[in-house]
Protein backbone atom coordinates (compact mmCIF):
# COMPACT_ATOMS: atom_id res chain seq x y z
CA UNK A 1 0.00 0.00 0.00
CA UNK A 2 2.76 2.33 0.63
CA UNK A 3 4.61 1.35 -2.06
CA UNK A 4 1.52 2.70 -4.34
CA UNK A 5 0.94 6.05 -2.27
CA UNK A 6 4.86 6.91 -2.68
CA UNK A 7 4.41 5.91 -6.64
CA UNK A 8 0.92 8.12 -7.00
CA UNK A 9 2.77 11.04 -5.01
CA UNK A 10 5.34 10.98 -7.69
CA UNK A 11 3.29 10.92 -10.68
CA UNK A 12 1.01 13.68 -9.16
CA UNK A 13 4.20 15.52 -8.90
CA UNK A 14 4.88 15.38 -12.63
CA UNK A 15 1.34 15.82 -13.51
CA UNK A 16 1.36 18.96 -11.83
CA UNK A 17 5.19 19.77 -12.59
CA UNK A 18 4.94 19.57 -16.52
CA UNK A 19 3.45 22.08 -17.78
CA UNK A 20 5.17 24.84 -15.83
CA UNK A 21 8.50 22.64 -16.43
CA UNK A 22 8.26 22.66 -19.71
CA UNK A 23 6.85 25.99 -20.74
CA UNK A 24 10.61 27.12 -19.31
CA UNK A 25 12.42 25.15 -21.67
CA UNK A 26 10.69 26.20 -24.69
CA UNK A 27 12.48 29.06 -26.58
CA UNK A 28 11.03 32.37 -27.40
CA UNK A 29 9.78 30.85 -31.12
CA UNK A 30 7.57 27.98 -29.49
CA UNK A 31 7.83 23.89 -28.76
CA UNK A 32 7.70 20.56 -30.05
CA UNK A 33 4.77 20.00 -28.48
CA UNK A 34 1.60 21.80 -29.95
CA UNK A 35 -0.98 23.47 -27.40
CA UNK A 36 -3.19 20.31 -28.14
CA UNK A 37 -0.91 17.86 -27.17
CA UNK A 38 0.31 19.58 -24.12
CA UNK A 39 -3.52 19.03 -23.08
CA UNK A 40 -3.44 15.91 -23.85
CA UNK A 41 -0.18 14.60 -22.06
CA UNK A 42 -1.40 16.64 -18.61
CA UNK A 43 -4.63 14.92 -19.30
CA UNK A 44 -2.90 11.42 -19.32
CA UNK A 45 -0.25 12.19 -16.54
CA UNK A 46 -3.49 13.19 -14.29
CA UNK A 47 -5.22 10.01 -15.14
CA UNK A 48 -1.82 8.38 -14.50
CA UNK A 49 -1.89 6.60 -18.28
CA UNK A 50 1.41 6.70 -18.83
CA UNK A 51 1.77 4.62 -21.76
CA UNK A 52 -0.62 7.60 -23.30
CA UNK A 53 2.50 9.72 -22.04
CA UNK A 54 5.13 8.01 -23.60
CA UNK A 55 3.03 7.34 -26.79
CA UNK A 56 2.10 11.25 -27.79
CA UNK A 57 5.62 12.41 -26.72
CA UNK A 58 7.24 10.17 -29.26
CA UNK A 59 4.60 10.88 -31.67
CA UNK A 60 5.27 14.71 -31.29
CA UNK A 61 8.99 13.75 -31.99
CA UNK A 62 8.89 11.64 -34.57
CA UNK A 63 6.78 14.15 -36.67
CA UNK A 64 9.28 17.33 -35.90
CA UNK A 65 12.01 15.51 -36.82
CA UNK A 66 10.87 14.25 -40.06
CA UNK A 67 8.53 17.09 -41.20
CA UNK A 68 9.49 17.64 -44.78
CA UNK A 69 10.30 21.40 -45.57
CA UNK A 70 10.13 22.72 -49.19
CA UNK A 71 10.68 26.35 -49.39
CA UNK A 72 10.71 28.04 -52.53
CA UNK A 73 12.85 31.16 -53.22
CA UNK A 74 11.58 33.16 -56.31
CA UNK A 75 12.78 37.14 -57.55
CA UNK A 76 14.01 38.46 -60.56
CA UNK A 77 17.53 37.55 -62.51
CA UNK A 78 20.64 38.34 -60.92
CA UNK A 79 18.83 39.47 -56.86
CA UNK A 80 20.31 36.80 -55.15
CA UNK A 81 18.00 34.01 -54.76
CA UNK A 82 21.26 31.74 -54.97
CA UNK A 83 23.78 33.16 -52.50
CA UNK A 84 20.54 33.59 -49.92
CA UNK A 85 20.46 29.99 -50.69
CA UNK A 86 23.89 29.12 -49.54
CA UNK A 87 23.38 31.41 -46.32
CA UNK A 88 20.53 30.38 -45.13
CA UNK A 89 22.48 26.81 -45.86
CA UNK A 90 25.36 27.58 -44.14
CA UNK A 91 27.59 26.63 -47.24
CA UNK A 92 30.37 28.86 -48.51
CA UNK A 93 31.94 29.42 -52.06
CA UNK A 94 33.09 26.70 -53.89
CA UNK A 95 32.11 24.04 -51.23
CA UNK A 96 30.22 20.92 -52.61
CA UNK A 97 26.48 21.46 -52.88
CA UNK A 98 27.05 25.32 -53.39
CA UNK A 99 24.37 26.90 -55.27
CA UNK A 100 25.82 28.40 -58.60
CA UNK A 101 26.36 32.42 -58.29
CA UNK A 102 27.34 34.27 -60.94
CA UNK A 103 27.39 38.18 -62.57
CA UNK A 104 25.43 36.67 -65.58
CA UNK A 105 22.16 34.75 -65.58
CA UNK A 106 22.77 31.86 -63.68
CA UNK A 107 19.74 29.98 -62.31
CA UNK A 108 18.15 28.31 -65.30
CA UNK A 109 15.33 25.23 -64.44
CA UNK A 110 14.57 24.97 -60.50
CA UNK A 111 17.22 23.31 -58.64
CA UNK A 112 16.28 21.78 -55.41
CA UNK A 113 19.27 22.24 -52.60
CA UNK A 114 18.97 19.72 -49.58
CA UNK A 115 20.10 21.14 -46.15
CA UNK A 116 23.49 19.52 -46.17
CA UNK A 117 22.50 17.98 -42.63
CA UNK A 118 18.66 17.72 -42.75
CA UNK A 119 17.97 16.36 -45.83
CA UNK A 120 14.33 16.41 -45.38
CA UNK A 121 14.61 20.54 -46.08
CA UNK A 122 15.08 21.53 -49.49
CA UNK A 123 15.37 25.06 -50.85
CA UNK A 124 14.33 25.24 -54.20
CA UNK A 125 16.04 27.88 -56.25
CA UNK A 126 13.49 29.09 -58.80
CA UNK A 127 14.96 30.51 -62.23
CA UNK A 128 14.66 34.27 -62.22
CA UNK A 129 11.51 36.00 -63.25
CA UNK A 130 11.22 39.20 -65.24
CA UNK A 131 11.89 38.05 -68.81
CA UNK A 132 9.76 39.87 -71.38
CA UNK A 133 7.55 36.17 -71.76
CA UNK A 134 7.25 36.64 -68.18
CA UNK A 135 2.92 35.50 -67.06
CA UNK A 136 3.19 35.18 -63.26
CA UNK A 137 0.01 33.06 -63.36
CA UNK A 138 1.99 30.44 -65.81
CA UNK A 139 5.05 30.81 -63.92
CA UNK A 140 3.75 29.65 -60.36
CA UNK A 141 1.77 26.80 -62.61
CA UNK A 142 4.77 25.76 -64.35
CA UNK A 143 7.14 25.18 -60.83
CA UNK A 144 4.33 24.10 -58.97
CA UNK A 145 3.61 26.10 -56.45
CA UNK A 146 1.40 23.50 -54.30
CA UNK A 147 3.84 22.10 -53.38
CA UNK A 148 6.10 24.60 -51.40
CA UNK A 149 5.57 25.70 -47.59
CA UNK A 150 5.84 29.11 -48.33
CA UNK A 151 7.63 31.20 -50.45
CA UNK A 152 10.36 33.86 -50.12
CA UNK A 153 10.67 37.06 -53.23
CA UNK A 154 13.55 38.08 -53.28
CA UNK A 155 14.56 41.89 -55.01
CA UNK A 156 17.70 43.50 -54.85
CA UNK A 157 16.67 47.45 -56.32
CA UNK A 158 13.83 49.20 -56.80
CA UNK A 159 10.54 47.47 -56.30
CA UNK A 160 9.52 46.35 -59.90
CA UNK A 161 6.39 45.61 -61.88
CA UNK A 162 7.40 42.15 -61.64
CA UNK A 163 8.00 41.51 -58.04
CA UNK A 164 4.56 43.27 -57.72
CA UNK A 165 2.63 40.35 -59.69
CA UNK A 166 4.27 37.62 -58.36
CA UNK A 167 3.33 39.07 -54.70
CA UNK A 168 -0.44 39.61 -55.94
CA UNK A 169 -0.33 35.94 -57.68
CA UNK A 170 1.47 34.08 -54.18
CA UNK A 171 -1.16 35.88 -52.07
CA UNK A 172 -4.41 35.27 -54.47
CA UNK A 173 -3.14 31.21 -54.40
CA UNK A 174 -3.47 31.61 -50.62
CA UNK A 175 0.49 30.84 -50.38
CA UNK A 176 2.25 32.68 -47.48
CA UNK A 177 5.37 34.73 -48.13
CA UNK A 178 8.11 36.94 -47.34
CA UNK A 179 9.91 39.90 -48.77
CA UNK A 180 13.50 39.57 -48.85
CA UNK A 181 15.31 43.06 -49.89
CA UNK A 182 19.08 41.77 -50.94
CA UNK A 183 22.05 44.00 -51.54
CA UNK A 184 21.42 46.49 -48.65
CA UNK A 185 25.16 46.45 -48.19
CA UNK A 186 25.57 48.14 -52.15
CA UNK A 187 23.09 50.46 -51.15
CA UNK A 188 24.41 51.67 -48.00
CA UNK A 189 28.28 52.01 -49.94
CA UNK A 190 26.13 54.11 -52.89
CA UNK A 191 24.37 56.14 -50.37
CA UNK A 192 27.87 57.47 -48.23
CA UNK A 193 29.80 57.32 -51.30
CA UNK A 194 27.21 59.77 -53.08
CA UNK A 195 26.48 61.55 -50.02
CA UNK A 196 29.14 61.93 -47.63
CA UNK A 197 28.20 64.61 -45.17
CA UNK A 198 24.51 63.42 -45.08
CA UNK A 199 24.92 59.91 -44.98
CA UNK A 200 22.74 58.51 -42.23
CA UNK A 201 22.52 54.50 -42.34
CA UNK A 202 18.97 53.75 -40.51
CA UNK A 203 17.42 56.72 -43.12
CA UNK A 204 18.46 54.87 -46.23
CA UNK A 205 17.13 51.80 -45.20
CA UNK A 206 14.23 53.12 -43.37
CA UNK A 207 13.72 54.57 -47.25
CA UNK A 208 13.98 51.43 -48.36
CA UNK A 209 12.04 49.44 -45.92
CA UNK A 210 8.97 52.53 -46.71
CA UNK A 211 9.77 51.60 -50.53
CA UNK A 212 8.73 48.04 -50.25
CA UNK A 213 5.94 48.47 -47.82
CA UNK A 214 4.22 51.30 -50.18
CA UNK A 215 4.32 49.40 -53.23
CA UNK A 216 2.88 45.90 -51.12
CA UNK A 217 0.50 47.47 -49.73
CA UNK A 218 -0.29 49.41 -52.62
CA UNK A 219 -1.17 46.12 -54.34
CA UNK A 220 -3.16 44.76 -51.03
CA UNK A 221 -0.65 43.14 -49.21
CA UNK A 222 -1.90 45.02 -45.79
CA UNK A 223 0.89 43.66 -43.64
CA UNK A 224 3.70 42.87 -45.34
CA UNK A 225 6.78 40.70 -43.81
CA UNK A 226 9.94 42.42 -44.92
CA UNK A 227 13.50 41.81 -44.42
CA UNK A 228 16.44 44.01 -45.30
CA UNK A 229 19.41 41.44 -45.76
CA UNK A 230 23.14 41.55 -46.68
CA UNK A 231 24.18 37.87 -48.11
CA UNK A 232 27.40 38.80 -47.05
CA UNK A 233 26.52 39.73 -43.22
CA UNK A 234 24.40 37.95 -42.13
CA UNK A 235 24.52 38.97 -38.26
CA UNK A 236 23.58 42.81 -39.66
CA UNK A 237 20.28 44.05 -40.69
CA UNK A 238 17.56 41.96 -41.01
CA UNK A 239 18.10 37.94 -41.20
CA UNK A 240 18.44 37.42 -37.79
CA UNK A 241 15.01 38.90 -37.24
CA UNK A 242 14.23 36.90 -40.67
CA UNK A 243 14.92 33.41 -39.22
CA UNK A 244 13.26 34.57 -35.92
CA UNK A 245 9.99 35.17 -38.09
CA UNK A 246 10.36 32.09 -39.89
CA UNK A 247 10.21 29.91 -37.08
CA UNK A 248 7.31 31.54 -35.04
CA UNK A 249 5.29 31.05 -37.93
CA UNK A 250 5.93 27.83 -39.20
CA UNK A 251 3.35 25.01 -37.92
CA UNK A 252 4.72 23.58 -34.74
CA UNK A 253 6.18 20.28 -36.19
CA UNK A 254 8.41 22.09 -39.10
CA UNK A 255 9.35 24.27 -36.42
CA UNK A 256 12.04 22.18 -34.78
CA UNK A 257 13.40 21.27 -38.36
CA UNK A 258 13.92 25.02 -39.07
CA UNK A 259 16.29 25.30 -36.23
CA UNK A 260 18.44 23.00 -36.41
CA UNK A 261 18.87 24.01 -39.64
CA UNK A 262 20.04 27.62 -38.76
CA UNK A 263 23.93 28.55 -39.62
CA UNK A 264 25.75 29.50 -36.16
CA UNK A 265 26.04 33.07 -37.47
CA UNK A 266 24.82 34.62 -35.02
CA UNK A 267 24.14 34.73 -31.26
CA UNK A 268 20.33 34.54 -31.50
CA UNK A 269 20.73 31.11 -33.69
CA UNK A 270 23.20 29.59 -31.34
CA UNK A 271 20.74 30.46 -28.34
CA UNK A 272 17.17 29.02 -30.38
CA UNK A 273 19.10 25.73 -31.18
CA UNK A 274 20.00 25.50 -26.81
CA UNK A 275 17.05 25.73 -25.83
CA UNK A 276 15.10 23.74 -28.91
CA UNK A 277 17.85 20.92 -27.92
CA UNK A 278 17.23 21.16 -24.16
CA UNK A 279 13.67 20.70 -25.16
CA UNK A 280 14.06 17.60 -27.05
CA UNK A 281 16.15 16.24 -24.22
CA UNK A 282 13.99 16.60 -21.66
CA UNK A 283 11.06 15.08 -23.62
CA UNK A 284 13.22 11.60 -24.47
CA UNK A 285 14.21 11.67 -20.91
CA UNK A 286 10.56 12.19 -19.60
CA UNK A 287 8.95 9.15 -22.77
CA UNK A 288 11.94 7.06 -21.41
CA UNK A 289 10.88 7.42 -18.22
CA UNK A 290 6.97 6.55 -18.61
CA UNK A 291 7.96 3.68 -20.80
CA UNK A 292 10.36 2.12 -18.32
CA UNK A 293 8.36 2.63 -14.81
CA UNK A 294 5.32 1.56 -17.37
CA UNK A 295 7.33 -2.29 -18.57
CA UNK A 296 8.70 -2.35 -14.38
CA UNK A 297 5.86 -1.00 -12.87
CA UNK A 298 6.22 -3.75 -9.78
CA UNK A 299 9.97 -3.18 -9.54
CA UNK A 300 9.32 0.61 -9.68
CA UNK A 301 7.50 0.69 -7.12
CA UNK A 302 9.69 -1.55 -5.24
CA UNK A 303 12.58 0.74 -5.69
CA UNK A 304 11.09 3.45 -4.84
CA UNK A 305 10.12 2.32 -1.90
CA UNK A 306 13.45 0.81 -1.13
CA UNK A 307 15.41 4.13 -1.39
CA UNK A 308 12.81 6.35 -0.34
CA UNK A 309 12.87 4.48 3.03
CA UNK A 310 16.72 5.01 3.04
CA UNK A 311 17.17 8.23 1.66
CA UNK A 312 14.03 9.70 1.40
CA UNK A 313 15.03 10.68 -2.16
CA UNK A 314 14.16 9.45 -5.49
CA UNK A 315 14.14 6.13 -6.91
CA UNK A 316 17.46 4.84 -8.35
CA UNK A 317 15.88 3.99 -11.71
CA UNK A 318 14.85 7.12 -12.18
CA UNK A 319 17.80 9.28 -10.63
CA UNK A 320 19.61 7.46 -13.42
CA UNK A 321 17.31 9.24 -15.79
CA UNK A 322 17.94 12.34 -14.57
CA UNK A 323 21.63 11.79 -13.89
CA UNK A 324 22.21 10.78 -17.80
CA UNK A 325 19.34 13.85 -18.50
CA UNK A 326 21.59 16.55 -16.22
CA UNK A 327 24.94 15.06 -18.56
CA UNK A 328 23.30 16.03 -21.74
CA UNK A 329 21.87 19.37 -20.51
CA UNK A 330 25.49 20.23 -19.46
CA UNK A 331 26.94 18.91 -23.11
CA UNK A 332 24.33 21.03 -24.93
CA UNK A 333 25.64 24.36 -22.82
CA UNK A 334 28.92 23.46 -22.90
CA UNK A 335 28.92 23.27 -27.11
CA UNK A 336 26.23 26.53 -27.25
CA UNK A 337 28.99 28.54 -25.27
CA UNK A 338 31.98 27.11 -26.93
CA UNK A 339 30.20 28.44 -30.25
CA UNK A 340 29.14 31.94 -29.12
CA UNK A 341 32.78 32.49 -28.56
CA UNK A 342 33.94 30.77 -31.72
CA UNK A 343 31.75 32.97 -33.37
CA UNK A 344 33.30 36.19 -31.64
CA UNK A 345 36.35 35.47 -31.59
CA UNK A 346 35.73 34.90 -35.85
CA UNK A 347 34.25 38.28 -35.98
CA UNK A 348 36.86 39.95 -34.28
CA UNK A 349 39.48 38.51 -36.79
CA UNK A 350 37.14 39.23 -40.06
CA UNK A 351 36.91 43.00 -38.89
CA UNK A 352 40.49 42.96 -37.82
CA UNK A 353 41.71 41.76 -41.23
CA UNK A 354 38.96 44.40 -42.84
CA UNK A 355 40.54 47.38 -41.07
CA UNK A 356 44.00 46.20 -42.32
CA UNK A 357 42.59 46.36 -46.02
CA UNK A 358 41.00 49.63 -45.20
CA UNK A 359 44.52 50.93 -43.92
CA UNK A 360 42.14 52.38 -41.23
CA UNK A 361 42.62 52.36 -37.22
CA UNK A 362 41.44 50.06 -35.47
CA UNK A 363 40.57 49.99 -32.23
CA UNK A 364 40.94 46.83 -29.86
CA UNK A 365 39.22 46.59 -26.62
N1 LIG B 1 26.72 43.22 -52.47
C1 LIG B 1 25.94 42.17 -52.54
N2 LIG B 1 26.02 41.33 -53.58
C2 LIG B 1 25.23 40.23 -53.60
C3 LIG B 1 24.32 39.95 -52.54
N3 LIG B 1 23.67 38.80 -52.85
C4 LIG B 1 24.15 38.39 -54.05
N4 LIG B 1 25.09 39.24 -54.50
C5 LIG B 1 25.83 39.15 -55.79
O1 LIG B 1 24.87 39.31 -56.83
C6 LIG B 1 25.20 38.49 -57.96
C7 LIG B 1 24.01 37.58 -58.31
O2 LIG B 1 23.79 36.67 -57.26
P1 LIG B 1 23.07 35.26 -57.47
O3 LIG B 1 22.95 34.65 -56.11
O4 LIG B 1 23.72 34.47 -58.53
O5 LIG B 1 21.64 35.75 -58.00
P2 LIG B 1 20.40 34.87 -58.55
O6 LIG B 1 19.17 35.59 -58.18
O7 LIG B 1 20.52 33.47 -58.09
O8 LIG B 1 20.60 34.96 -60.13
P3 LIG B 1 19.98 34.00 -61.28
O9 LIG B 1 20.33 32.59 -60.94
O10 LIG B 1 20.63 34.44 -62.54
O11 LIG B 1 18.51 34.25 -61.31
C8 LIG B 1 26.46 37.74 -57.56
O12 LIG B 1 27.57 38.41 -58.07
C9 LIG B 1 26.46 37.80 -56.03
O13 LIG B 1 27.74 37.72 -55.46
C10 LIG B 1 24.26 40.86 -51.42
O14 LIG B 1 23.47 40.72 -50.47
N5 LIG B 1 25.10 41.94 -51.49
MG1 LIG C 1 20.67 31.72 -59.16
Amino acid sequence: MAQYYSFRKMQTQLATNFVPHYTTLVSKVGGIISPENLCRIQAALKETNLKDVANIIEESLMAAENAPLDVAVIGESGTGKSSFINALRGVSYEEEGFAGVGVVETTMKKTPYQHPKYPNVTFWDLPGTGTPNFHPHEYLEMVEFATYDFFIIISSSRFTLNDALLAQNIKEIGKKFYFVRTKVDNDLYNEEKSKPTSFKQERVLQQIRDNCLANLSHIGVPEPCIFLVSNFDLDDFDFPILEETLLKELPVHKRYTFVLLLPNLSDAAIEMKRAFLKEKIWLDALEIISGKLLEHLPEAMNCIECYCSVNGGLPSALFQFLKVYILHLKFINTVADDAKILLHKTLEILSLRKCQRDGSDCLTE
